[in-house]
């Protein structure tokens, strides 16, 4: 359903949402079609056109050629059968409820070690302070996610839940990476499912893309040794899609990994879409290299930024919704991505800390007139969302 709004932004009437429209033709005008013929991507195109899935030496000539608007052009055909101009964005929060973390991810500068300088956790007194904040900001999801702690129970998560929803009952609670989920069940001494389960008792909705890295044996050995291994990442999804919750996944890319490892990264992720139907959004993470033990790596390019989420739209032909995540690209390379495959933009986030004390020079929130603004410029329908893409208001 949408909400029909006045000028006064009240609700007037609601109207069912429609399906989104598809367009009789949408090739590419023939000037492209030579271009892209030109450029040898005339059997990917072909394919894109028919709706038949692009294969691993596919996704690997996409990445190779730097015919960046002629990929950009086909991950929009797929963009626009899927949604249409719908562009969607949510009023979110974040909560890094502890950077105390044993994982030493190579990657990352929020964590610290335990009984390391600057290590925080965030207990009840916080959780209420944090919101107190945005008191009188409507807010529809918080989106909760921190390093691994060895010494908080169990009993922690279950309350923080609890108390979120005690402090905004009618919140979407988006938390927990994989590698929380594993360790919460390690504490809780029962099964995946059990502990999922408990978790969604005490209020949990739905579970973020975030942990996940590139699923690469190779990248996992070299740069986060510590975290679930990709087939472990994997299987605890399946846990979480089959015990009913949504998610999503990302790829956090411009480190080490090669090409063929982010085209195989997309391989693994569409096959277990392909059996549990569970994840939501694609959601590529730009490694920002600051105050990391990789800080000698170059931080990546807007080439790359849209490249990447271009191949995700193209590759990922079985996931709804493909983020540019402007926190980490930019609020303007986010609203450039929404011809290069996206359809979200994310949330207003107020405050992020994982990016931030990686080097984001990005603002820490943006204001839904400034959302509205950017989408309708790219030409596109700007739709406010609740987290699992209810539509709440269209402007
Ligand atoms: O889990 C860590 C990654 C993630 C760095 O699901 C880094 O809707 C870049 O997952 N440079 C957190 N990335 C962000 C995340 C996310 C964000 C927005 C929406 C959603 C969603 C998920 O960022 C971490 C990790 O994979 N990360 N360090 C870094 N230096």
């Amino acid at each position: 359903m949408s909400i029909t709004v006045d000028s006064d932004l009240n609700a007037v009437s609601l109207t069912p949402t429609p399906v989104a429209p598809t367009k009789a033709d949408d090739r590419l005008p023939s000037y492209m079609e030579h271009q892209v013929q030109r450029a040898g991507l005339a059997s990917i195109y072909d394919k894109v056109l028919a709706g038949e899935r692009l294969s691993h030496a596919d996704g690997v000539a996409l990445y190779d050629t730097r015919e960046l608007n002629l990929v950009g052009a086909m991950a929009n055909i797929v963009r626009e059968r899927k949604n249409g101009d719908l562009t969607y964005f949510n009023r979110n929060l974040h909560i890094n409820y502890t950077n105390i973390c044993n994982k030493q991810c190579l990657f990352c500068a929020f964590d610290r070690l335990p009984g390391e300088e600057g290590g925080y956790v965030m207990y009840e007194d916080e959780i209420t302070e944090r919101f107190a904040r945005f008191d009188g900001h409507e807010i529809h999801e918080v989106h909760m996610v921190a390093g691994i702690h060895p010494r908080l129970p169990f009993e922690y998560y279950t309350n923080l839940l609890r108390h979120v929803k005690k402090i905004r009952p009618n919140i979407h609670i988006k938390a927990f990476t994989m590698i929380e989920l594993a360790q919460m069940q390690r504490l809780s001494k029962l099964s995946l499912e059990e502990t999922i389960y408990a978790l969604k008792e005490a209020g949990l909705d739905s579970c973020p893309g975030g942990g996940c890295e590139v699923l690469s044996d190779r990248v996992h050995k070299e740069l986060f040794r510590l975290k679930l291994k990709p087939e472990q990442w994997l299987e605890t999804q399946r846990t979480v899609h089959k015990c009913g919750l949504k998610s999503n996944a990302t790829l956090l890319y411009g480190h080490i990994e090669t090409m063929d490892e982010r085209v195989t990264h997309f391989e693994r992720l569409r096959e277990l879409q392909d059996e549990t139907g569970g994840f939501q959004t694609f959601i590529p993470l730009a490694f920002h290299p600051d105050n990391t033990e990789i800080s000698h790596l170059p931080p990546t390019t807007g080439f790359d930024d849209l490249k990447n989420i271009a191949v995700g739209r193209l590759m990922l032909d079985n996931f709804p919704h493909i983020k540019g995540y402007w926190t980490m690209i930019s609020p303007r390379l986010a609203q450039v991505s929404l011809s290069y495959g996206s359809d979200d933009m994310d949330g207003t986030i107020l405050e992020e800390k994982i990016t931030h004390e990686a080097g984001a020079l990005t603002p820490q929130e943006i204001t839904l007139d400034y959302f509205v603004h950017l989408i309708k410029e790219a030409g596109r329908i700007p739709v406010e969302r609740d987290t699992i893409y209810n539509e709440i208001q269209r402007f």
